[in-house]
């Protein structure tokens, strides 16, 4: 293993990138040396070159990599540490940060890395220590804290009668409250709906109203991996609906962006991105497609807007499809030797998930004995053998093969 660049000017420590191109590592160091400062860059003995350097810059230098960007952390790490990013009690941040140091790669390069997921853990620990101690029994913040189940949590967020339970009764079978009349909903309801094949709970929640949510509904929403921000196509306050939301949100520091891959600000008191689309509902009302371009232009809106009818059901299974899409997963079929695919149950994993990951997440000692694997569909050739770092895709049919 031999050093590329030796520590630099002190810099305030980030992330980690890998990458293995020999074409990446040769320019790599000569162009970002100036840019970057890197802290620490390696070579190792696989041909992996590792580079730890501040994120914000690392990210706007390497748009043009890809092969840079995508092996940047694990997907994994990434999904954990938007968890520590989204962890609304001590707890969530305690069980975050664990699996984080769990995953990050144990190199020369992430010794910083550690040595501050540990910093945090302590912290993390102590803080849920004494909020064990002080809890008063009622259980209040936890009210709207719903298990999360399938490929991903959708938590419905807008004002009284845009339609979120309607929407949620259309998609699943869950016992929703539907009325004319404003707070219909009082409790987190959880249903299950569908994107083909795939899973995705949604949470029915209670209206959100100017500046005020029932306590534990913000740790819902923050909890979301994708907030359906609703607003009523046939109401004369459609505009105020959705700016309701986004006052709300960032009263507490959460920002909604309708981008599959998040950036976490370095600092960790910026707002925290979050996955969302805006459900532009009641689409079949007189007027409402006038009223969205008129929404449209008036707002702005950066958010991906899907306009639907819970009542008709036009543009559900597009919204679902938006869904799955910035759930930013992708799903995977498992197939013992000599046996049919079992497309039952699809496994859900991260994008840019590797054949190693598929075998951590059926089991551990399955990860242990692997040696490879033959895979179906995408961009590879029918039941081509590939290694345990190979990447997956979306519908991959996978045969693990143990040494
Ligand atoms: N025309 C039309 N009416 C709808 C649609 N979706 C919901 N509604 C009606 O709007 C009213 C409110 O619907 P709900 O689903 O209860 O609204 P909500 O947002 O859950 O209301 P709260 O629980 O009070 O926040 C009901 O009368 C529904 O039948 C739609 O797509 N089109
Ligand atoms: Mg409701």
């Amino acid at each position: 293993m031999n050093r590329v660049a030796p520590l630099s000017r002190s810099n305030s420590m980030a992330r980690c990138v890998a990458w293995t191109s020999p074409w990446l590592s040769d320019r790599i160091p000569r162009i970002i040396s100036p840019l970057l400062s890197p802290r620490w860059m390696e070579r190792h003995s696989d041909g992996t070159t590792i580079l730890m350097a501040r994120a914000s810059l690392l990210h706007a230098y390497s748009t043009g990599y890809d092969a840079c960007m995508a092996v940047n952390q694990s997907p994994m790490y990434n999904k954990a540490e938007e968890r520590y990013r989204n962890a609304s009690s001590p707890a969530e941040k305690v069980a975050a940060l664990e699996e984080m140091l769990r995953l990050v790669p144990k190199h020369k390069a992430s010794e910083k890395l550690q040595a501050a997921l540990k910093q945090k853990l302590s912290a993390a620990r102590e803080a849920a220590a004494s909020a064990h101690k002080h809890k008063s029994g009622g259980g209040q913040h936890d009210a709207f804290s719903v298990p999360k189940q399938g490929a991903g949590q959708v938590v419905l967020m807008g004002a009284a009668n845009v339609g979120k339970s309607s929407i949620v009764g259309a998609l699943t079978s869950a016992k929703v409250e539907i009325a004319d009349y404003p707070f219909s909903t009082h409790a987190a309801v959880p249903g299950m709906a569908h994107h083909e094949d795939v899973p995705i709970q949604l949470v029915d929640m209670p209206p959100i109203m100017a500046g005020h949510v029932q306590p534990g509904m913000m740790g819902a929403f923050r909890a979301a991996d994708v907030l359906l921000i609703t607003v009523d196509l046939s109401a004369i306050e459609l505009i105020e609906q959705y700016e309701q939301c986004l006052t709300l949100l960032a009263s507490h520091g959460v920002r909604p962006v309708s981008e599959a891959i998040l950036e976490f600000d370095e600092d960790e008191s910026a707002a925290v991105p979050k996955r969302a689309i805006l459900a532009a509902n009641k689409l079949d009302t007189p007027g409402a497609r006038d009223n969205l371009d008129g929404f449209r232009e008036l707002t702005g809106c950066p958010l991906k807007i899907v306009p639907v009818s819970a009542t008709s059901g036009e543009g559900l299974p597009e919204m679902m499809a938006a869904v799955f899409e910035l759930l930013n997963v992708i799903r995977v079929y498992a197939k013992k030797p000599g046996k049919p695919v079992d497309k039952s149950s699809p496994f859900i994993l991260p994008v840019g998930a590797t054949i190693h990951d598929l075998a951590v997440h059926i089991h551990k000692d399955l990860a242990e004995k692997l040696s490879g694997a033959r895979i179906w569909g995408g961009t590879v050739h029918d039941g081509q053998l590939v290694t345990a770092t190979h990447v997956l895709t979306d519908k991959n049919v996978v045969e693990l093969h143990e040494k």
